[in-house]
């Protein structure tokens, strides 16, 4: 997988090089480069950025710059045999970056991340990019940072550790949290190891037993048992229900979501913005599951 990062702060970047990320490329299975917005720019300040048309505060990217050092960055890559490239936009009124969207991306073969300073890039660039190219604008959270790098940090350890051969063992992110398959839309239960003893705690007996299946049921059910406790508060999209989900049900509290109508709401929490997300702005749902047998108080 090629990458490119187009920023004014390229050391910002320098994690690139460490665990994961960093073995990877040296390995030659990421191909990340780092390009520096400002070597686009031609007058003696190096500027970036203008105030925004409309008046308003802060200042937003200009459109120059950033048309040259993509066209640089693209010329390059489709040069040294790189193809189908995404642009991916880290902003906080994006869409929500789940596992999902990371095994996403992590099939595509070149992704450009964009990330902005300011009060974000001028819209004429995605709009004319999005000409040539899938755009992708993603939040990594209901929160706003100074700049995207760190969102670009996030989102490239997440896919990268999805490319095949990235990590030791092929079935080490089959059990994630969020994977895709038995696991999905379940969080990932506790895990131990030596001493068996620590301090007075012990550990689970089942762990010990060395019975495949008894430890895979209680692997299930104290996921289950986990996401009963209520879904990590970054999950601002409502769970899909499927086989990993039988024998529970959703329980209620406040109003349903239009998009969701069979599921219901036990949660609300306020939200930044989820423009292309499908979040609502103001609020959304959260929701947590319960033993279908069980009575109708919130689980979380
Ligand atoms: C400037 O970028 C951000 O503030 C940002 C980017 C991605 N996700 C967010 N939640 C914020």
């Amino acid at each position: 997988m090629r990458l490119d990062v187009v920023t004014i702060f390229p050391e910002y970047l320098e994690p690139l090089n460490v665990s994961l990320v960093g073995k990877a490329r040296a390995r030659g299975q990421l191909d990340v480069h780092v390009h520096d917005l400002r070597d686009w720019t031609y007058d003696r300040h190096n500027t970036v950025d203008d105030t925004p048309y409309g008046g308003g505060p802060g200042m937003v990217m200009k459109t120059e710059p950033w048309g040259e050092a993509l066209d640089a960055a693209l010329a390059d890559g489709y040069e040294s045999g790189a193809h189908g490239p995404v642009m991916v936009v880290p902003t906080p009124s994006g869409r929500p970056f789940t596992q999902e969207l990371a095994v996403e991306l992590s099939e595509r073969p070149w992704l450009i991340f964009t990330p902005a300073r300011y009060e974000g890039i001028d819209r004429r660039v995605m709009d004319e990019y999005a000409t040539r190219m899938p755009v992708y604008e993603v939040s990594i959270g209901d929160y706003v940072l100074a700049g995207g790098e760190a969102a670009v940090l996030v989102v490239t350890e997440a896919v990268a550790r999805l490319l095949p051969g990235v990590l030791g063992n092929a079935e080490s992110h089959r059990d994630d949290s969020f994977a895709p398959g038995e696991m999905a839309n379940l969080l990932e239960g506790p895990v131990y190891t030596k001493p068996p003893r620590w301090r007075g705690r012990e550990i689970p007996e089942v762990l010990l037993s060395g019975h495949h299946g008894k430890i895979a049921r209680w692997r299930r059910d104290e996921a289950f048992r986990r996401t009963a406790r209520g879904l990590p508060p970054h999950r601002a999209e409502p769970p899909r229900p499927d086989r990993a989900l039988r024998g529970l049900r959703l329980r209620q509290e406040g109003p349903r979501d239009p998009e969701h109508p069979g599921l219901e709401t036990v949660r609300r929490r306020p939200i930044l913005a989820q423009a292309g997300g499908r979040g609502r702005i103001g609020g959304c749902c959260v929701l947590a599951y319960a033993p279908a047998t069980g009575g109708s108080s919130s689980a979380g």
